[in-house]
């Protein structure tokens, strides 16, 4: 057996990662949130040969499905979104009227692995913090640190890296969105708001059907998906029911590509 030197395991993993982060300093696209929309989003625009990095706070992919239905690990998934699972192996249990359950820790891996496989690199314990912008206060790519800095509430500065679109797939607050209109002065969202009026009380049909609708470039050279859109636009929440989660995330990539032009 090889010797193993406490020196090589830390050169081997440093370099590993400085070479990785060097090259995702200029990103098609940053997505901000690895939860069920942001993962699709990056995992459609990596397929078809975009650059993509999502940063994720937390040491781990799947936003808010690992929990499934107030910690029943399962999901419920409509028609429309079941090719996305079926496309990466999800199982999928047909209960009539248009509707499937899957397992939650099942659909995180799958969706993960996926995205994986499709060369998206996903960064954990990185928070989003705040947007690069350019001329026009146009968003021009993210501004990172460790999620444990964050939490820590330490005064660390933190990095940057450039990105042509930027997708706020934040979930529930929204939070890129929200910290362009708190950070640059007079910004209004695409629908002339100067705030976001976060998700309007359950109505499960209604907050589907409008995710996708509500997936929008907000602010130019910014998308939002998945819950943000909602929060964003006032639709309703909807439960653990992910049809929508998917379906927007695929919305964004496609006008995020529609933004970048070919790759
Ligand atoms: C880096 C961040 C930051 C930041 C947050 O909440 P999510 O699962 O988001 P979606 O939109 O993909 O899915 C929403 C779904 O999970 C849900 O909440 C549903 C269906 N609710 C219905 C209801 O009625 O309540 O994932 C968002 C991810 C999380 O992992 C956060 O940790 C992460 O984004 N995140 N990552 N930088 N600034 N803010």
């Amino acid at each position: 057996m090889a010797q193993i030197k406490e020196t090589q395991i830390t050169r081997l993993i440093v370099d590993s990662f400085a070479e990785d982060f060097r090259d995702s300093l200029e990103l098609d696209v940053a997505v901000a949130g690895a939860g069920p929309s942001g993962i699709r989003a990056a995992t459609v625009l990596a397929r078809e040969g975009y650059t993509v990095g999502v940063f994720e706070r937390d040491l781990h992919v799947g936003g808010g499905m690992w929990g499934g239905g107030m910690l029943f690990p399962r999901i419920v998934v409509q028609e429309d979104a079941k090719p996305m699972l079926d496309e990466v192996g999800v199982n999928l249990s047909a209960r009539g009227e248009g509707l499937y359950v899957a397992d939650s820790v099942e659909t995180v891996s799958k969706c993960a692995a996926a995205a994986i496989d499709a060369g998206v690199k996903i960064w954990v314990g990185v928070a989003v913090e705040d947007v690069v912008i350019r001329e026009d206060d146009r968003v021009a790519g993210v501004v990172i640190n460790w999620g444990a800095v964050e939490m820590a509430g330490l005064h660390v500065d933190p990095l940057a890296l450039e990105a042509k679109v930027v997708i706020d797939a934040t979930g529930h607050p929204s939070e890129i969105t929200r910290r362009v209109l708190e950070k640059i002065p007079g910004a209004t969202l695409c629908n002339g708001a100067d705030r976001v009026p976060g998700e309007r009380p359950m109505w499960a049909e209604v907050g589907e059907a409008s995710l996708v609708p509500n997936t929008q470039e907000v602010y130019p050279g910014l998308i939002t998906s998945g819950m943000a859109s909602n929060a964003v636009f006032a639709g309703p929440r909807m439960g653990a029911i992910f049809g929508g989660m998917y379906l927007s995330g695929q919305r964004a990539a496609e006008l995020a590509m529609e933004i970048i032009g070919g790759s």
